[in-house]
């Protein structure tokens, strides 16, 4: 095993006896959501997870050692510090680790210490993609890089239209990186199941994602998968009031002149306090329905 990893030891046996485990994030913790709504949401995110017969390892980096599976004093810790605790993507996992540091792991980092640990499914929010402006900014999340690369499913929402997410999609297609609709043929964007852009393919049950997902390791190849899981139809947005906090968001972002790594937590802080407690709602709700399909994807994954 990678020495600078920890595994719990309650992931580790499920691991060992080839029970169902899957994967969560920790910047969506301390960069995702307000305090205490995030810790709230981490632990009911891990329960769906159980209630749906696999084991949850929530992933971050505590005292420079790669974790695993977390306690839920260590959930606390990292919701409670939020911003403050550092947002860990791959190009940062050295320095963190050499200090000794804390450190919240975005999808690109999840899925590389998910990997680490034997780990190949794994439930979030939304992913990061490439930024509006990238043309010029070259902002493009290092998650798309890290899902060419790293073979391990990601079941998400799609993505929040902060980004664009035409050309999200072409570096996806250019990466050959498989973008699958559960249950549609469009991909979704976060907070609202429409976005007017498709995917490659449909699949409508666990089974199916753990057919493709399967075929792909079979073959060898490099890379993952990225499911898109649309927010039931009950907790989705209204388009306009969601698309005039990103806007807004949007145009405050570039006044101020935010750029690289707190481009990501600004805009999503802003959104959220925008639309006030709705898009909080709603961004719980669509995690919690991902938390699920991932859960019965890795049991497919492991009949
Ligand atoms: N999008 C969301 N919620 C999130 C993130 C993105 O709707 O919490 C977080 C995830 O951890 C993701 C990261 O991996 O932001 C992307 O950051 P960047 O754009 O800096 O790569
Ligand atoms: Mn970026």
């Amino acid at each position: 095993m990678n020495p600078y990893l920890d595994i719990s030891p309650e992931v580790q046996q499920a691991l060992a006896e080839g029970r169902p485990v899957v994967a969560l994030e920790s910047t969506i913790i301390s960069h995702g959501m307000p305090y205490p709504k995030n810790v709230e949401t981490a632990l009911r995110v891990e329960r769906t997870i159980r209630e749906n017969g696999a084991v949850p390892a929530t992933i971050a980096i505590i005292g420079g050692r790669l974790k695993a599976g977390l306690s839920e004093a260590e959930i606390e810790y990292l919701g409670k510090t939020g911003r403050a605790v550092a947002k860990v993507s791959r190009r940062d996992l050295p320095v963190i680790v050499a200090k000794k540091a804390d450190g919240a792991t975005t999808v690109a980092t999840t899925m590389l210490i998910a990997h680490m640990a034997g780990i190949s499914v794994f439930a979030t929010g939304g992913i990061g993609g490439v930024h509006r402006g990238a043309e010029t900014t070259m902002d493009v999340s290092a998650d798309l890089e890290e899902l060419a690369q790293t073979p391990v499913m990601v079941v998400c929402a799609g993505a929040k239209a902060i980004l664009d997410l035409k050309l999200t999609l072409e570096v996806l297609e250019t990466k050959g990186v498989p973008v699958i609709g559960f249950g549609t043929e469009e991909l979704p964007a976060f907070y609202t199941r429409e976005s007017g852009l498709k995917v490659d393919a449909r699949a409508d049950s666990p089974a199916e994602l753990a057919a493709m997902f399967a075929a792909q390791r079979g073959m060898g190849l490099k890379g993952g998968m990225l499911v898109t899981n649309p927010i039931p139809q009950e907790f989705a947005m209204p388009k306009d009031v969601i698309d005039a906090a990103i806007e807004q968001a949007l145009s405050e972002c570039s006044a101020q002149g935010i750029h690289g790594k707190d481009t990501t937590p600004f805009l999503l802080a802003r959104v959220a306090e925008l639309t006030g407690g709705d898009s909080l709602e709603s961004n719980i709700r669509l995690v919690l329905n991902n938390a699920m399909v991932a859960a019965k994807t890795a049991a497919a994954l492991w009949k």
